[in-house]
């Protein structure tokens, strides 16, 4: 067991959806919580990064930064995702064994496995087969820091932690029609399709594949396991076991927010992968398991956005 008593704790990427999360899982904690926001640390910056960590010397770093986005943003800025992620990791992991940290915990997501790896996605499919071709630049960038993590952990007997969650939803998401997870964007879609009294709303893809879904909150909350409980320098899955269809996932939201026209799919749009449902018995036999059901967590992000966006 690895006490969080009095750490000093860097949460790369606290104003995003998974940043604030941690930090409010944090808060139960006796630690100190470094505050860094963008403005202050742009970390594709190199320099700046490496300066920032040998300066504020962090006993943990969770690197929760990273240019993300739905099927729609991944597939239209490849580049993009793989540029800047890449530089990210980068500048975070090799900063963090300059400035002398010794914990690392670096998130990736469950994208990297391979398109056809058999389900549930086990830790050991990694780089056994092609990717989803959506979200490859996002994929080989987390790839890369996955590796980074591992290779600084076998040559200076450091503790880089990779963690790969499924698809996260919850408060402070990014609401966009184009560029968000398909959560806040049928979210968005449906709410304005029922302020404009529009008899029916289209979404993307044929509403067949299957997602796996993981409340925020309930992720943060697997962090601080990972990091009390945790100390095999290996990947580590974090899902909710909650798979829904696309189809499915809308009539649910359609109810929550009480929309009386009827859902479509456009089948010109990409389905992306048909399934990824994260295999987690490594992080069960932690003792932590998904507390939100699917339906509670989505009631409150839409309230979240009713207070917040809309
Ligand atoms: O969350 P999402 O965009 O990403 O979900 P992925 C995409 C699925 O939802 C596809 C369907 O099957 C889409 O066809 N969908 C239906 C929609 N309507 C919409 C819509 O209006 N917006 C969106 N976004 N989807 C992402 C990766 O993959 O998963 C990222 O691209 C990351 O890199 C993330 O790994 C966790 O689950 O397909």
């Amino acid at each position: 067991m690895f006490s969080l008593d009095n750490k000093k704790i860097f949460v790369a990427g606290e104003t995003g959806i998974v940043g604030r999360a941690i930090i409010r899982a944090l808060k139960a904690q006796n630690v100190k919580i470094l505050p860094a926001t963008h403005a202050a640390l742009d970390l594709t910056h190199q320099t700046q990064t490496y300066d920032w960590l040998k300066t504020h010397q962090p006993d943990i770093i969770i690197m929760a930064a990273g240019k993300v986005g739905g099927i729609g943003a991944n597939a239209s800025d490849q580049a993009g995702f793989l540029h800047e992620n890449l530089a990210m990791a980068q500048n975070v992991i090799h900063g963090a064994y300059q400035a002398g940290v010794g914990r690392l915990l670096y998130l990736g997501s469950s994208c990297i496995y391979p398109k056809n790896a058999p389900q549930p996605l086990t830790e050991e499919a990694l780089l056994t087969g092609v990717l989803e071709p959506t979200n490859e630049g996002y994929a080989l960038a987390k790839i890369a820091g996955l590796k980074l993590c591992e290779y600084y952990n076998q040559q200076y007997g450091l503790d880089y932690i990779s963690v790969m969650p499924t698809n996260l939803y919850g408060p402070y998401d990014h609401f966009d029609p184009h560029k968000s997870h398909v959560i806040p964007a049928l979210i968005l879609k449906i709410h304005q399709a029922k302020i404009n009294n529009n008899p029916v709303v289209t979404l993307w893809g044929t509403g067949k594949p299957l997602r796996e879904f993981l409340y925020v909150d309930d992720l943060a909350q697997a962090l601080v396991h990972v990091l009390k409980d945790y100390n095999a320098p290996l990947t580590i899955n974090i899902g909710s076991g909650i798979e829904v269809t696309i189809h499915d996932l809308a009539l649910m939201l359609k109810q929550i927010i009480g929309y009386e026209g009827a859902i479509e799919f456009d089948s010109s749009k990409p389905d992306g992968t048909m399934r990824k449902v994260l295999d987690c018995s490594k992080i069960n036999a932690l003792g932590w398991n998904a507390k939100t059901p699917l339906g509670e967590g989505l009631s409150q992000t839409y309230q979240w956005f009713l207070d917040n966006i809309a």
